[in-house]
């Protein structure tokens, strides 16, 4: 599948009109054996195809990519539920941190959307996610945005918010999370949920946030009055992450 630029083009099955746009760099990579695998990454590595199912058939990362990509059957819950949960006048989704793009896969896959918008500012990172979607057959199903969201989403007018809704898996300051026990939204690098929030909530929005997430924060999102729900999505019996549905505040939305 790989060839000695690097440049990975899809095969059978995968979209034919995948074209040069965010090509393949030099830091997106394609691990074939373990040997070959930064150490930090040999344990998201080993769990490659529970992540991606099609990762033989030349699924790219960045080496950063791997700590925050959701896993696909994760990715394909979340989609059925926010699919579900989300009023049928919303019509676009935007993925305002689309990393390797496990998540705007899955809601392209879902066929819930009429539009699929997937916001990665890094190149590398956008290019991989790019591929990955050409593996499974749908790039030209997903709108690609090499921008920073808070840019990207702020006052732009091509923005129906009535239309539109947000779904965020934002950076959570590294792997580190871990350690902590309770995880402090307000202190997540680089952005706090609030400041995401922020962002959001006029057109609603899914955040995918660490398992061990601070609910009374979460709960300080909420609009006042509305009941929210927080999920936390499980693999071999212990969570992944939490996700909480906000819902909009606009009256338009
Ligand atoms: P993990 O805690 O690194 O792995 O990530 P795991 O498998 O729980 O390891 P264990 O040693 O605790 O058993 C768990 C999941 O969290 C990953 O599959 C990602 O979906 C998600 N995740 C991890 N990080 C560090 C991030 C992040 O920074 N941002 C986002 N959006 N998701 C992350």
């Amino acid at each position: 599948m790989t060839d000695s630029t690097n440049q990975w083009q899809p095969e059978g099955g995968a979209d034919h009109n995948y074209d040069d746009q965010y090509g393949l760099t030099d830091e997106c990579h394609h691990y074939d054996s373990l040997a070959e695998v930064p150490w930090d990454i040999q344990k998201y590595w080993q769990q490659r195809h529970s992540i991606f199912s099609l990762y033989d058939e030349g699924i790219y990362m960045t080496d950063d990519a791997w700590f925050g990509v959701t896993p696909e059957p994760v990715a394909h819950q979340v989609a059925s539920d926010l699919a579900q949960s989300t009023d049928p006048s919303k019509t676009t989704i935007i993925d305002i941190f689309a990393g390797a793009g496990g998540n705007a896969i899955a809601f392209a896959l879902s066929g819930r959307w009429e539009k699929v918008i997937a916001i990665e500012k890094n190149p590398s990172v956008i290019a991989c996610a790019k591929n990955n979607a050409a593996v499974y057959g749908i790039t030209n199903q997903i709108t690609w945005i090499n921008d920073d969201c808070f840019s990207y989403v702020s006052n732009n007018p091509d923005i129906d918010i009535s239309t539109t809704t947000i779904f965020a898996s934002p950076p959570w300051g590294g792997p580190g999370y871990r350690t902590d026990k309770v995880f402090n939204l307000d202190t997540m690098q680089p952005y706090s949920a609030k400041q995401i929030y922020e962002l959001c909530k006029e057109m609603g929005c899914a955040l995918f946030l660490p398992r061990t997430s601070d609910l009374r924060q979460i709960a300080k999102l909420a609009p006042e009055g509305k009941k929210i729900d927080v999920v936390q999505y499980c693999m071999e019996g212990a969570s992944k992450a939490a996700v909480a549905y906000l819902p909009a505040t606009s009256e338009k939305a």
